[in-house]
């Protein structure tokens, strides 16, 4: 059987690399829609060696379709999502709209594909920085209560979109040509050459909101709200793949040597650990990477029962368009479309 899907946000970063992800991974599509923004109606993409003609995302032309996979920001989720439903389609949408909902499953396919049997009709992709951290940290929960998770990230800039890349570009440029960045073009402050604790707007208490993202979705999708995750956010001038520093303290003890086997039987995961021979994650080598790579895995020298871990993972696949894609391939294993 095959299956009419739509991409929302088609000619986006990520609703480019939705349609690459489709197409690798084999999805059965009967019929492909690529949907954006009115001023993008009438542009070609090609998908599956065929020429598709993008359509503006309106209830029309949600019509016939089995399965909506969105990237279109999160006011175009609040206001389509429901229409798309309305018309009969499974949504899969990787904005922030809809995480919390308690009408909605956040979904990692590694950690809870059976909370896609729940849907109402809207299923959330959650945040690349948290989606990494709990493929990692399932595991673990597998083998222990986990108490506490202290996370600094070190994210990618592609995670802000096209205009902030070009920007990251143009800051290089002048700092090669000029020895300093002239103008600031991305983010608040220059990112070539920095890093700036600052990812999302900043909340009441002095965290981002990407920050919270990690705190709130992990406990969802792990289904334990006793999981005290605390976090600091930093955006670094990389052009794709999400680092984190992770250290986790568990119930009962889990030895370096055990979490490494955990990790090698674990689906998702790629264990990189061998420093002796300069063998680690960086995000370079996550470029055309599904697996979310782990390493510098020891134990915390300062508390029992916690480790310290290092994880990478592609920011614009795993974090973004291949969890999308396995979410619906999760409906398909499960009988749900
Ligand atoms: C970043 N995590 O790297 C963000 C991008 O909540 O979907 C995704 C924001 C979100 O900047």
């Amino acid at each position: 059987e095959s299956y009419n899907v739509a991409v929302v946000g088609a000619m986006g970063v990520v609703g480019r690399e939705m349609m690459a992800t489709l197409e690798r991974r084999k999805f059965p599509i009967a019929e492909f829609r690529p949907l954006d923004i009115p001023a993008h109606e009438g542009k070609i993409v090609e998908f599956n060696g065929k020429k598709c003609t993008v359509k503006t995302a309106n209830v029309e032309n949600f019509k016939d379709i089995d399965i909506a996979i969105f990237s279109a920001g999160g006011d175009a989720s609040l206001a389509l999502t429901p229409k798309a439903v309305k018309q009969g389609a499974i949504v899969i949408d990787n904005s922030s709209a809809w995480r919390m909902d308690p009408d909605c499953p956040l979904v990692v396919p590694e950690v809870n594909p059976e909370d896609v049997d729940w849907h109402n009709g809207i299923i959330a992709n959650p945040n690349c920085s948290t989606i990494q951290m709990v493929v990692a940290l399932k595991p673990l929960q597998d083998c222990s209560k986990i108490k506490r998770v202290i996370v600094s990230t070190y994210q990618a800039v592609s995670g802000s979109g096209k205009a902030a890349l070009d920007g990251l570009d143009a800051e290089i440029k002048e700092y090669v040509k000029y020895g300093k960045v002239k103008t600031v073009h991305a983010y608040g402050k220059q990112i070539a050459m920095n890093c700036l604790p600052h990812i999302d707007v900043f909340q009441e208490g002095g965290y981002t909101k990407e920050e919270l993202k990690m705190v709130n979705e992990t406990k969802k999708i792990m289904k334990d709200d006793s999981v005290n995750v605390t976090a600091t956010c930093v955006r670094i001038p990389v052009i794709y793949g999400h680092s984190e520093s992770i250290n986790v303290e568990t119930e009962k003890k889990i030895s370096a040597d055990k979490a490494r086997e955990l990790f090698k039987a674990a689906p998702g995961l790629l264990v990189v650990d061998n420093p002796a021979e300069v063998e680690y994650p960086v995000p370079c080598d996550s470029d055309n990477e599904d697996l979310t790579m782990v390493g510098r895995i020891r134990e915390d020298n300062t508390k029992d029962n916690a480790l310290n871990m290092w994880v990478v993972s592609n920011n614009i696949r795993k974090g973004a368009a291949l969890n999308a894609v396995q979410i619906a391939e999760t409906l398909l294993e499960r009988g749900i479309v």
